[in-house]
């Protein structure tokens, strides 16, 4: 496929702002996304229209081709025409599997539409409602696409009624969502109606697509496609409905008529995404998409590149980006100058000199982030965007080490340049056994990236799936005093459990010991009744949930501006491998309430304080009530009505909880909760007693302690012989 020709054409399109769409196409596994992406290539002549629908051109990994599902998110950028005008869609298809949620997540901030496939069968499910919930938090406006029309014909073989009565229900479930997580102003505005234009239905697998209004304008009635599809032929052909209903130029009537551009969507994200001033010159500038203005990128992804190491893929909020230009990154402090600009087609590339807001742009940094903001020289104090980010945990984790153990730093490289693209992958290597654990969202997740060790040539043996927990304490200790070994210094620490919405806060990323005091301060005084003074004396805080404040009163408080970042990394340490099982702890907050050292309080120098730091949270672990937490799944089952018995006991030997089961047409849906530690190997389970009839979703939910003590402590006995663990 050579894309040469159309990037000629591109080029003076990405000029043109207002007739720029960014947009993404989002929704639960397996509803159609790629398929219908292949329509709208093949509509802008990317693609042979005879290979649209099967080719599945965006899912261009080897992995992803293999497995039929799609694993990381594809850009395009699509020219087109509609009457006499040229607009260019800036396309993101992203993954529907919960295991690559991550990608998907960091790709909301850059659009501004989103194209929500629903499968008319099975209707809106689990990652419907998710997608949805966070289009709708990013302020991206929703537009509907029913898929899969074709299967209530002839796999549900609904009359012409009750078709109708399915594209209402499913519409109406649409509009439930936008009414429950549209911010107020957007509840009434974004619903979708049929006779508005904004919902779509089709079939992308046989190419053809219309809105109501297109079906009355064209005098075609839905009997004549049933009609179609009831022909008793095995070879249906579809071209003539293709012809008279194409999917791709209803799809883009939709996306020209009812998604912003970027100009559009800039007036409203902005001031709900950007803490900074909108008053400021930034803030004009971003609020008005200006490409004249100062440049401002966000970068929301990295893809690995043989050549260039890693190119970063990111959305132009103002001025325009150029070749030659000093770029300075918001999060890391560092400047990095641009030698090369690439607009992302698919599975390649294309060189350009310049860019302007409005557009996404592929670029080759230094030192590549997801969530990064980057700014030119002389912009340095500008406030950066938030990183996206959503409550999703890293729970399943591998032991894994390669097979000749020459591999090692091998191995450790390649998973480290791995994890820069994954923010949800996590590495730590066990410092007492030199195990390394990789830890993500799921067991497909893990795989993944297993396979594309082994494609590097490495040869991995790994353990079973291992759920990863985590060691908190439940109550409030007395003083601890811990000296040193030399008696030079002593630290008097008092230790209870963090409130829950402080854990939150901290677990999702939105505050951290990186942002600015005074954005941390504004964040934690909206979420709790703390104290100014307490919250000035805030140490530390991670992002597994616990904080440490400095409550000692004989120190300057500004002396806890300037904490060089080593102290930090060393603080982190201590709360990855608590003292039970060496899972990382969660939920303390620990009062340093008395320091006594040799030196100068004022000169304090805090490395010597973190063994005890360290020492004063074990013996709080002995000292008081502590627990296990392990994380639990939220689960949702799809099945046909008379198995649903069978599921549920399967369900309950595995201490699942089964909150709901709702029929919808020939399908059962339960939705339930599951210990992660009970789901490996379920799927299988379920399978092999259902005949297939069945599929199964499961995502992160909560952590839960471990009841009874019993079961606990068998746990910690366990886990501690196998682990080596002797303290
Ligand atoms: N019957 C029917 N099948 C379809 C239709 N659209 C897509 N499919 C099939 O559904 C399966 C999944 O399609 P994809 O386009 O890969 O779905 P996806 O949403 O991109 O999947 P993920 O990216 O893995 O979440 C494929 O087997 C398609 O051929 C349709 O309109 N009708
Ligand atoms: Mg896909």
């Amino acid at each position: 496929m050579t894309y040469a020709k159309k990037v000629s054409e591109i080029l003076p399109l990405l000029q043109n702002t207002e007739y720029i769409r960014n947009v993404g196409i989002l929704a639960h596994i397996d509803h159609g996304k790629t398929t219908l992406s292949d329509s709208l290539l093949a509509y802008s002549g990317l693609l042979s229209p005879s290979l649209a629908g099967e080719a599945r051109a965006l899912d261009f990994l080897e992995e992803e081709q293999k497995r039929g599902i799609t694993i990381k998110t594809a850009n395009i950028s699509l020219p087109f025409k509609i009457e006499s005008q040229t607009y260019l869609l800036n396309l993101i298809d992203t993954p529907g599997h919960v295991d690559f949620s991550g990608a998907r997540d960091q790709s909301l901030r850059v659009i501004d539409g989103a194209i929500i496939v629903v499968d008319a069968v099975e209707g809106c499910m689990a990652q419907t409602e998710v997608v949805t919930r966070q289009a709708l938090e990013e302020l991206i406006r929703p537009v509907l696409f029913i898929n899969k029309v074709d299967r209530l014909i002839t796999e549900l073989k609904l009359s012409l009624k009750e078709i109708e009565a399915r594209f209402k229900e499913l519409i109406q479930d649409f509009n439930n969502l936008i009414e429950l997580y549209a911010l107020n102003n957007y509840k009434q505005l974004w619903r979708i109606e049929a006779n508005k234009g904004n919902v779509v239905f089709g079939s992308a697998l046989h190419l053809w697509g219309c809105t109501a209004e297109e079906m009355i304008e064209k005098r075609i009635k839905f009997k004549n496609i049933v009609e179609i599809y009831q022909e008793q032929n095995p070879d249906i052909d579809y071209t003539q409905i293709q012809k008279q209903l194409p999917l791709s130029k209803s799809i883009i009537n939709m996306i020209v008529k009812h998604l912003p551009n970027p100009i559009q969507a800039q007036k409203y994200r902005v001031p709900n995404l950007w803490s900074g001033e909108i008053s400021t010159e930034m803030g004009q500038n971003l609020l008005s998409c200006n490409p004249n203005g100062p440049v401002l990128l966000y970068i929301y992804k990295n893809v690995a590149d043989k050549n260039l190491g890693a190119i970063s893929v990111g959305r132009i909020f103002a001025g325009t980006i150029k070749i030659g230009e000093e770029i300075f990154s918001l999060t890391s402090g560092n400047y990095d100058k641009i030698q090369q600009l690439f607009l992302l087609m698919g599975a390649y590339r294309e060189n350009i000199k310049s860019l302007p807001a409005g557009n996404i742009v592929a670029l080759n940094l230094k030192n590549p982030r997801v969530g990064d903001t980057l700014v030119l020289k002389n912009f340095e104090d500008t406030i950066p965007f938030e990183k996206v980010q959503y409550e999703t945990e890293a729970v399943v984790q591998y032991s894994i080490e390669p097979l000749h153990p020459r591999e090692l730093k091998n191995m450790i490289n390649l998973l480290e340049s791995i994890r820069i693209n994954e923010p949800n992958l996590k590495i730590t290597t066990n410092e007492e056994t030199g195990e390394t654990l990789v830890s993500g969202l799921g067991e497909l997740h893990l795989e993944i990236i297993i396979s594309e060790l082994q494609k590097n040539g490495i040869e991995i043996i790994t353990s079973d799936p291992i759920v990863s927990h985590r060691e908190t304490i439940l109550e409030k200790t007395n003083l601890i005093t811990i000296n040193s070994p030399d008696s030079k210094n002593s630290i008097t620490i008092q230790i209870e459990p963090l409130e829950p919405q402080i854990i939150d806060l901290l677990t999702s990323g939105q505050v951290s010991i990186k942002m600015s005091k005074n954005r941390r301060k504004q964040l934690l005084q909206k979420n709790i009744d703390w104290d100014e003074e307490l919250i000035q004396r805030l140490f530390f805080c991670d992002n597994l949930g616990n904080v440490i404040f400095w409550l000692e009163k004989n120190l300057d408080i500004s002396a806890l501006d300037n904490i060089p970042s080593g102290i930090y990394q060393t603080l982190e340490k201590v709360f990855r491998f608590g003292p039970l099982i060496r899972d990382p702890i969660r939920g303390l907050k620990v009062k340093i309430m008395k320091v006594s050292i040799q030196s100068e309080i004022s000169q304090i120098n805090f490395l010597p304080l973190i063994p005890l730091i360290k020492h004063a949270i074990i013996e709080s672990f002995h000292s008081s009530k502590s627990a296990i937490l392990q994380p639990i799944y939220k689960v949702q089952i799809k099945t046909v009505p008379s198995y649903i018995g069978i599921i549920n006991s399967i369900f309950s030997q595995a201490n699942g909880k089964i909150l709901q089961i709702e029929q919808k047409g020939p399908n059962a849906f339960i939705n339930g909760q599951i210990p992660v530690q009970k789901t490996f190997g379920l799927a299988n389970v379920l399978r092999s007693k259902t005949s297939g009839h069945v599929s199964f979703f499961t995502f992160f939910s909560h952590w839960e302690q471990i009841l009874p003590e019993s079961v606990m402590i068998d746990l910690i006995h366990k886990l501690r012989e196998k682990r080596g663990i002797h303290d």
